[in-house]
């Protein structure tokens, strides 16, 4: 299994509609699935889309039951993963549902976004079976997050001008502050 890099905003393999997978879901991209939950886990994130791993397909993954606790191993973490690949909503509620969203993509901010409460998603699974899902709650919020990624979307394009203006800054002075911390230790 291999760690992966996640790249952060304003980074362009965020900003790009991602291409489908054509020829079905090959060990190879079972590989790089494997390799992104085992990413996704050691990042304490509980979803994953291939663009964040600079991989411009259509694949995503998440685990939304996640055990709480930052000293748990990925092994210990791993409760229910899901493999999409080439997910479409085929269905939308009216009702939206407001969630505090975070993205790995864009490390320490948080903001509330509104999506449809229910999706239905068509998609291919980790062994190429077409399945259909009818998603609620927290497993909407995730596949509508995920899937945006995977349009060039983050949760931030959501946001008014103003709002994304101020976590940008924000996320700016954040990566800054990271960078000059790793710096120092490895200095020291
Ligand atoms: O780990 C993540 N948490 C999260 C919280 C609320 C809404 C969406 C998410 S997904 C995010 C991981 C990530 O960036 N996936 O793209
Ligand atoms: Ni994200």
């Amino acid at each position: 299994m291999t760690i992966l890099q996640i790249y952060v905003a304003p980074h362009p393999v965020l900003k790009k509609k991602a291409e489908p997978v054509t020829g079905g879901v090959t060990a190879g991209l079972r590989k790089l699935m494997d390799d992104m939950l085992e990413t996704m886990y050691t990042s304490d994130g509980i979803g994953l889309a291939a663009p964040q791993v600079g991989v411009s397909k259509r694949i995503l993954v998440l685990d939304i039951h996640q055990p709480k606790g930052d000293t748990l191993t990925p092994a210990e973490r791993r409760t229910k993963p899901q493999f999409f690949v080439n997910p479409e909503i085929v269905q939308s509620s009216q009702d939206l549902r407001i969630y505090n969203e975070g993205c790995l993509s864009v490390p320490g901010q948080y903001a509330d976004v509104a999506r449809p409460d229910k999706v239905r998603v068509k998609y291919l699974d980790y062994y190429s079976k077409e399945q259909e899902v009818e998603a609620d709650g927290l497993l909407a919020t995730c596949l509508q997050h995920e899937m945006d990624h995977l349009d060039g979307i983050l949760f931030v394009d959501h946001l008014s001008t103003l709002k994304r203006d101020i976590l940008m800054r924000k996320l700016k002075k954040f990566t800054k502050e990271n960078e000059e911390d790793l710096e120092k230790t490895h200095v020291l």
